[in-house]
């Protein structure tokens, strides 16, 4: 019910974090979402990762387009900056905001239609431009605010509810993120939380373009025999990489696993990407190995899920650009603006 608005208060002695907050603390609001709907759970593994990571949320932005998966930022981190932009418009919108302000951590949440339709330029200019940021598709395979036509990641064959067959080729954002230069790339399911939440942490801590397409069943639309977004689809036909264990610098790292099953990936902060392989010869840093051992499976019918690339070293586009320390929304109007003197030299060099 829209109506209704969350009691504030919270039993006294709920655990609190490194920070102080409860994970209520990174709520938002009621949920106005089908009951079922995969989006939710996103919602909690986001508000999960957050709490764990000690992220205070005034340092969160989060921006999103339209559908019901980019109505969801109102439904966690109530005290983060957020933007509901345009259909298909987060990825320029969060770039410029990143560009004028890179103290934030920035969180992109879209969905199919509005990342692989209307937005499909948008979210290959991101990727290729290596904004920082966790960039998260709540991916159902339809266009759920509209009431269930097949999106552009509807797979080919796959039956609507209403029995109508699907006979485009589907747009793979994991394939195209990694193709793009995307410097870390995930595919999880809404319904593996345990799986999910070191994906996020891992994206949110990243030092470029973090990308996860999240599997997230449209209960209303896209949850039916013939689907391939169903939740019954998606539980039959999970082949998952490896587990990840994400454990940031603040933490103190303890467990050390048996040699040759486990893959420390250490980031540029300092985190740890403990990856357990279950597949041993699967190369999380070989962005090529990636795609093709994502190609087969998906030949053979297989949902592949798990942290699938991450470049370490990854840097992002101001690192290209080559801006200012300080973010440009804290520099006075003198230094963002140096005057005739300075733009006539800078107009000589280029002569
Ligand atoms: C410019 C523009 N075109 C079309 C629409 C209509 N529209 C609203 S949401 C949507 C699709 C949403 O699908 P998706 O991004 O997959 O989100 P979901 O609802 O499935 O989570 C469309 C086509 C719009 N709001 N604005
Ligand atoms: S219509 Fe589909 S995507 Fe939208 S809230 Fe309902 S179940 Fe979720
Ligand atoms: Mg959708």
């Amino acid at each position: 019910m829209t109506y209704l608005t969350k009691p504030r208060l919270h039993h006294p002695t709920l655990q609190t974090n490194k920070v102080g907050y409860t994970r209520r603390d990174y709520e938002g609001r009621i949920s106005t979402l089908c009951a079922g709907c995969g989006h939710d759970s996103i919602s909690a593994a986001i508000i999960q990762a957050c709490w764990e990571l000690d992220i205070e949320p005034h340092r969160v932005a989060k921006l999103s387009g339209i559908g019901c998966s980019s109505k969801t930022p109102d439904y966690f981190l109530g005290a983060s900056h957020g933007f509901n932009t345009v259909h298909g418009r987060m990825p320029s919108v969060l770039t410029g905001a990143n560009l004028a302000n890179h103290d934030l951590l920035y969180l992109g949440v879209s969905g199919d239609g509005d990342s692989a339709s209307i937005g499909l330029g948008q979210f290959a200019h991101a990727m290729r431009r290596g904004v920082r940021m966790a960039y998260i598709v709540e991916n159902n395979g339809v266009y759920g605010l509209t009431k269930g036509q097949f999106s552009a990641t509807a797979d080919q064959g796959s039956k609507s509810k209403k029995g109508v067959v699907n006979s485009d080729s589907p747009v793979d954002l994991v394939a195209m993120a990694l193709q793009l230069g995307a410097t870390y790339v995930a595919r999880g399911f809404s319904g593996n939380k345990a799986q999910l939440v070191p994906l996020i942490k891992g994206a949110m801590e990243h030092g470029g373009a973090a990308f996860i397409d999240v599997i997230s069943p449209c209960v209303a639309f896209n949850n039916h025999p013939g689907s391939t977004k169903s939740y019954d689809y998606v539980r039959e036909h999970n082949e998952a990489v490896s587990r990840i264990e994400f454990i940031s610098p603040r933490s103190e790292i303890t467990i050390e696993a048996a040699p040759g099953e486990v893959v420390d990936v250490r980031q540029h902060d300092g985190s740890l990407l403990r990856l357990r392989s279950l597949h041993t010869d699967y190369d999380a840093t070989d962005r090529h190995a990636a795609m093709n051992f994502m190609q087969a499976h998906q030949a053979r019918g297989e949902v592949v899920t798990g942290l699938l690339y991450v470049d370490p070293l990854a840097t992002d586009l101001h690192t290209s650009l080559n801006t200012t320390t300080a973010p440009l929304n804290a520099l006075n109007a003198p230094e963002l603006c140096p005057g005739a003197v300075a733009l006539a030299k800078l107009n000589a060099s280029l002569r």
